[in-house]
């Protein structure tokens, strides 16, 4: 049966050959269609402030994906494109990084194993998935909490207009 996915990507370090995170995340998406992944539809790229320790900026994007895996062995496809780019597994929590697939959503809904979780635990509260993510799929609804993308998008925007009038 076809599947479909959401997946999230980001990079803050250049790839020896690709060169730049925009690239980078270009190269990407070959990766996922040489993989035998239905390329879709891709956002356009978005540059964003790091969330976490490190210090550089990010280039965040999303794709949609049509593919007959199911999310662990999606997952493993992932992973190794991951490796390819040369991301090792270890190191700090949210250290800078060549390349960062995550799975956000599934078309079956939600999916919990030892490795995986869909939807993503934080992508809710992150504007730099929500907005390319609602780019591609506005009305894509989020099993969990029933609100569509363009929904968490307007919600995360309207709680840090809150949030910044608060510490003015
Ligand atoms: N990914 C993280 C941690 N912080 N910040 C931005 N702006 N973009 C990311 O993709 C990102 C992050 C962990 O995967
Ligand atoms: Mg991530
Ligand atoms: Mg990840």
């Amino acid at each position: 049966m076809r599947q479909r996915y959401l997946i999230a990507l980001g990079s803050n370090q250049r790839h020896h050959r690709h060169g730049p995170p925009e690239r980078v995340l270009a190269a990407a998406l070959d990766a996922l269609a040489q993989a035998g992944m239905k390329v879709e539809a891709a956002a356009p790229l978005i540059r964003s402030a790091p969330i976490g320790p490190s210090l550089r900026r990010y280039a965040n994007g999303a794709v949609l994906v049509t593919s007959e895996l199911m999310p662990d062995e999606l997952l493993a496809v992932v992973k190794d494109i991951e490796r390819q780019f040369g991301r090792r597994p270890g190191g700090q929590r949210w250290a800078s990084r060549v390349l960062d697939l995550d799975i956000a959503l599934w078309s079956g809904g939600a999916w919990s194993s030892p490795d995986l979780t869909v939807p993503h635990a934080a992508f809710r509260n992150r504007d730099f998935v929500l907005g390319p993510a609602a780019a591609l799929a506005p009305r894509w609804r989020d099993p969990l909490t029933g609100l569509s993308l363009r929904q968490l998008k307007a919600r995360l925007t309207r709680r840090a207009r809150i949030r910044k009038r608060a510490v003015r």
